[in-house]
């Protein structure tokens, strides 16, 4: 009786490093998730919407209100961006750049934050606000809060892309233990309800080379800022 396991068959609706790596759910907290691979089948998709935003909005280093140059650079799409200077951390519906509005949200991007946010199971999730962060090498985003929001009442939607880093999930106060976290290219985590205020950052990114990104790590943080 020959009992060797049949090979999966590929039909091609993913690619082998899918079949290997199936999407997982991975419990962060009470209402956190990290979706393991859910952007894989869409990357070949937001990429282009990508370059086309980042034409239009190209990423720019802010400075705290603290007067400190931000080590990751930001951009934005959709109809409010989260900007920072001298003056204080805010929203915005015009690029302080280009003085004009920012890009609009490409529809693939919406797409994706919704189901997403349904898979962690935030049903109905509208986003008014994709914050774009790239971050080379060295790069860090110390512990913080996100508070700059209206109402806390809506999740928020993550999406690594690139080298892989190490993100910190803290608890509501800043000396709480923090868990860590790799996040590789094609993860998505979602953040809502108690845990949406909890204290998190990323550490350094460390030197390497992404096969589609190449040295450097692209964060899409989707949120109901207005
Ligand atoms: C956890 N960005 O832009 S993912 C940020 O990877 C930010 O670029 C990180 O923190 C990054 O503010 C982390 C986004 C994230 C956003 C909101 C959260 C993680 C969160 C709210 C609560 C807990
Ligand atoms: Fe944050």
């Amino acid at each position: 009786m020959p009992c060797n396991p049949e090979p999966p068959i590929n039909l091609g609706l993913f690619a082998d490093s899918e079949l290997q790596q199936p999407p997982r759910i991975e419990v962060l907290g009470p209402q956190s998730r990290v979706l393991r691979g859910f952007a894989r089948p869409w990357v070949e998709r937001l990429l282009p919407s990508l370059d086309s935003v980042l034409a239009a909005a190209p990423f720019r280093h802010m400075l705290t209100p603290g007067g400190f140059s931000m080590s990751v650079a930001l951009s934005s799409c959709g109809k409010l961006g989260w900007t920072t200077d001298r003056s204080g951390y805010r929203y915005s519906a015009i690029d302080p750049q280009s003085q004009q509005p920012w890009p609009a949200m490409p529809e693939v991007f919406r797409e994706l934050a919704e189901a997403a946010a349904q898979a962690a199971g935030f049903n109905g999730f509208d986003p008014d606000s994709c914050l774009i962060n790239c971050y080379r090498p060295g790069a860090k985003m110390s512990l913080h809060q996100d508070k700059n929001e209206r109402d806390y009442s809506a999740p928020i939607v993550s999406l690594s892309l690139g080298l892989p880093a190490i993100f910190l999930f803290g608890g509501l106060q800043r000396r709480d233990p923090s868990q860590r976290v790799p996040l590789l290219h094609g993860d998505v985590v979602v953040w809502g309800g108690v845990d949406r205020l909890r204290y998190h950052g990323v550490l350094p990114l460390k030197d390497g080379n992404h096969a589609e990104l190449g040295g450097q790590r692209i964060n899409l943080t989707f949120r109901h800022a207005g």
